[in-house]
């Protein structure tokens, strides 16, 4: 394996010169690009070589209006020696080839339009700059190209100038007021259609709002336009910020390695997350748009007009930003079911990377592909984070620590240190020791033991922050653990702490062990822990079968029943799985069972009953386990699926009756606008669809008769199909070609098509996938239709994890194959592996044997190199 660099955080030094203003010139030609920049550079520490970033074709390089001749080219770099301690003015002029980019970084071609994607490090794919989020300038932007192929031609800030040239050629000159740094750039040109809007701001001012789509798909963008809006209107009336430019826009590309992107005046979208109606979105998908709408917004402010120092303080920006989407999300509606579906997520995807081999901090002490830090750690455990410090100082030590943020750094670029430094001043209170949540990987283990003495309870808390990868002793960390109480009957139990009496308590808990006391506690009582997932933590707490059910009956705290439910379905599947080692009949969870009628019978709000009824994933199942044998899990899970359908089938049918009813009865319109009260009854029919089917598989034959009359809509048709998909019967077959032919002009779908493929337990499910490679409508080029096939079926437990070994031979294929035109996709596909070290011995040999293979590959990526390293070690 070649020898990658790696970056330190202590290593950090401040820039040795700024760029007070950076003028480019985009000369667009049929097979090239040339890109002529113009430098006003001040040098910050005299006598430094000036060393830029690039890794294009250098054309030429001209200081003060003189060629240079002598200057070093190599690593990426660009470095000039003996240049002047005064400011000057420094001419680079590149070449680039968009439609060989296939990386999709820098400036890339796609379906005849010019895009770019520089965060975090591809600008210097365009031209040489010093490509860090610190040096920040003001840019203007000149693209010239043929009028006729690219009538659309954007950059970030206002239009100010352009016009006609010989040759059928046309300019415009964009002009962004602000300063920002190289990431932030963005270029759109091509042939595009206009959907306009317009925004009031606070302050009266008029904002025009502006999507670009193909033409194809501009009756599309609605929702999206609307989603922008109200998270316009949120980001002024919950946090007091408004927007600073007078133009708002936003581009869909189709190919594109992540969601979006927060350019300054100008985000560059994934489709995914910008076309929604309701033929070709599923009600999940309208969520999707709206929230990332929402987050792209409110990067404006933390993020763009309040940036990162550098690439090691990414969650300043992004857990920050997630916070604030989340809490969007939550005022828009269900407050309670959002946070647990954060909470859900966190769990499958963010507890297993801490206890991977991937494992870092929110802040990453190091790098060798910054890339590979856009994790569920920097983002979401990022925005646990930030809501520790919002449940510790309340919304309005929040906001008043937000407010301070901005007075302090507005236009700079951070730590963040910085922000938790705004927190604690603006709340005079010491936040020295949460600075760990920044420093120490790993998910905190707490251990509760309570006991009720005199009227007192004592609650004792030991936490323990396990070793990880990158850090053997770990410190306690502080954290917010919100507390209340429930009597033998279920009611709440007031109390008294600190002084006061409550019903909800926050404890703070700052060390190795801590007694807490509740006081004037006059009868027996069971404590509801973590209230709200306080602190992204795992709790144990020895509680009685009977009391998780007594807590998913009453707790006040939808978290809290929610998690009750929880851990009766974690213990009947652990159940399961000692019955299956031990070739033992399975356990019948009579308990569980009738705590599941009561919740369906129960009349809680749709949406709640939709995830109280939802069964943890393996991945979270097996997130920190030794020696897993991945389908035993799987098979102990599926079993109290199954045992779940038909003990409750007559439960189920009543349910989706109820369900259809008051759906239809909702006054559903067709095609509909997304609506959440609509949407829950949706998710809850779709539970029961895929209940009844597995209660009893020749439910398909009705499916397929009935099909068109149950599909009216995308949510259905993804719920109908994902019912039947693992059923072993033609009409399954039939009805997915069916669909993929009804759909074959909608991308978007047809990656619902590719996933359905993927996800299937069915036996034959590699042969299909291997042959969906070679599908009209597939493009291993493309992030989405290689997220939706591949990504998907590393997902898919039986296949992925068969005995022989198939499933990672066939991904690691794959891997290998895309690491040579697009690493950072390859890169997340690989991550499907981090699980070895933790598998039982078969299997981990069998996928160290991949990995190594991956490892030993001429000319593999930095990214998958990384990756596959930390696995391997
Ligand atoms: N900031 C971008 C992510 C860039 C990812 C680069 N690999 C989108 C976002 O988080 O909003
Ligand atoms: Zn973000």
């Amino acid at each position: 394996m070649q020898q990658n660099t790696v970056h330190y955080l202590k290593d950090y030094q401040a820039p040795d010169y700024q760029i007070r203003q950076t003028d480019l010139t985009f000369d667009i030609f049929d097979e090239e690009t040339r890109v002529s920049s113009r430098l006003n550079v001040e040098p910050v520490h005299t006598g430094k070589p000036l060393v830029l970033d690039g890794s294009t074709e250098l054309v030429s390089v001209k200081l003060n209006g003189q060629a240079v001749e002598q200057y070093g080219l190599a690593d990426e770099r660009l470095i000039l020696e003996n240049v002047p301690a005064e400011p000057f003015i420094l001419e680079v002029e590149t070449k680039v080839f968009p439609d060989k980019n296939k990386s999709l970084m820098g400036l890339y071609a796609s379906g005849g339009n010019l895009y770019t994607q520089c965060e975090p490090e591809g600008f210097r794919k365009i031209t040489f700059y010093p490509d860090r989020p610190d040096v920040m300038s003001k840019f203007t932007t000149t693209i010239i190209a043929d009028q006729t192929r690219f009538p659309v031609m954007l950059s970030n800030g206002n239009k100010i100038d352009g016009g006609k040239l010989e040759h059928n050629r046309h300019w415009v000159k964009w002009e962004d007021p602000f300063n920002k740094p190289s990431y932030l750039f963005a270029l759109v040109a091509g042939d595009l259609a206009l959907t306009k809007d317009t925004f009031t701001t606070m302050s009266g001012r008029e904002v025009a709002i502006e999507f670009y789509t193909r033409a194809e798909d501009a009756d599309k963008v609605g929702f999206a336009v609307e989603s922008l809006k109200h998270a316009m209107r949120w980001d002024e009336t919950r946090f007091g910020l408004e927007y600073d430019l007078d133009i708002y826009m936003i581009v869909a590309v189709g190919d594109f390695n992540m969601g979006a992107m927060e350019n300054k005046g100008l985000n560059i979208f994934n489709t995914k997350f910008v076309l929604a109606d309701s033929r070709t979105a599923t009600d999940a998908d309208f969520d999707g748009v709206e929230s990332v709408i929402a987050h792209e917004y409110f990067h404006n402010w933390t993020g763009n007009r309040v940036t990162c120092r550098d690439w090691f303080q990414l969650s300043l920006k992004e857990g920050l930003t997630v916070f604030r989407d989340q809490e969007f999300s939550a005022d828009r509606a269900g407050r309670a079911v959002r946070r647990i579906e954060n909470v859900s997520l966190l769990r499958q995807h963010q507890f297993p990377e801490d206890a991977g081999p991937m494992a870092h901090p929110i802040r990453p002490a190091s790098y060798v592909e910054m890339n590979n830090f856009y994790t569920m750690t920097v983002y979401e455990k990022g925005a646990e984070v930030v809501r520790m410090y919002h449940t510790l100082l309340g919304e309005a030590g929040f906001q008043t620590g937000m407010k301070l943020y901005f007075e302090r750094h507005d236009g700079q670029a951070v730590t963040c240190d910085d922000f938790r430094a705004a927190m604690a001043d603006a709340n005079g209170i010491d936040l020295e020791r949460f600075e760990l949540w920044y420093s120490q990987a790993g998910t905190p283990v707490l251990d509760v033991d309570a006991c009720l003495k005199n009227d007192v309870l004592s609650l004792k808390v030991k936490q323990t922050v396990p070793p990880t990868p990158d850090m053997a002793e770990k410190q306690p960390m502080l954290m917010p653990v919100k507390v209340g109480l429930l009597n033998r009957q279920g009611r709440a139990v007031p109390f008294e702490y600190n002084g006061k009496k409550m019903e909800e308590a926050v404890l703070v808990l700052e060390q190795a062990e801590q007694v807490f006391e509740l006081k004037g506690v006059k009868e027996p009582v069971m404590p509801s822990l973590l209230r709200g997932f306080s602190a992204p933590v795992h709790l144990n707490y020895s509680y009685s079968d009977n009391d998780l059910s007594l807590l998913l009956a009453h707790d006040t705290d939808s978290f809290a029943r929610w998690e009750a439910g929880q851990t009766l379905y974690r213990r009947a599947i652990a159940e399961n799985e000692a019955a299956l080692a031990a070739g033992k009949p399975l356990p019948q969870h009579d308990a569980l069972i009738d705590a599941v009628k009561t919740v369906l019978q129960s009349d809680v709000d749709p949406a709640f009953k939709a995830v109280l009824l939802q069964i943890p994933a393996e991945a979270e199942l097996w997130a920190d386990g030794e020696n897993i044998e991945p389908l035993r899990v799987h098979q102990a899970r599926e079993a109290l699926l199954d045992k779940i359908a038909q003990s409750c089938e007559a439960e189920w049918l009543a349910q989706n009756e109820l369900a259809k009813n008051q759906e239809e009865n909702s006054g559903l319109a067709q095609p509909y606008e997304y609506e959440p009260q609509q949407a829950a009854w949706r998710t809850l029919r779709n539970a029961c669809r895929a209940f009844l089917l597995r209660a009893n598989p020749q439910r398909i034959g009705e499916v397929a008769t009935k099909y068109d009359e149950m599909a009216k809509n995308m949510t259905h048709e993804w719920g109908v199909l994902s019912a039947i998909n693992h059923v072993e019967d033609e009409k399954r077959n039939v009805l997915l070609e069916q669909f993929a032919e009804k759909f074959s002009e909608e991308a978007l779908v047809m990656d619902k098509y590719f996933m359905l493929t993927a996800l299937s337990r069915r036996s034959d499910t590699l042969v299909k996938v291997k042959a969906a490679l070679q599908h009209p409508k597939f493009s291993l080029e493309n992030p989405n239709k290689a997220r939706s096939l591949l990504g998907a079926f590393s997902r898919n437990v039986p296949h992925f994890h068969a005995e022989n070994g198939s499933g990672y031979e066939f991904l690691a294929e794959k891997v290998m194959q895309i690491d040579t035109f697009n690493p950072q996709v390859a890169a997340r596909l690989v991550q499907a592996f981090n699980i070895c070290k933790r598998l039982e011995p078969k299997r981990r040999a069998l996928m160290e044997q991949q990995l190594q293979n991956i490892a030993g590959k001429e000319g593999l990526s930095k990214d998958v190199a990384e990756i596959v390293g930390k696995i391997l070690s």
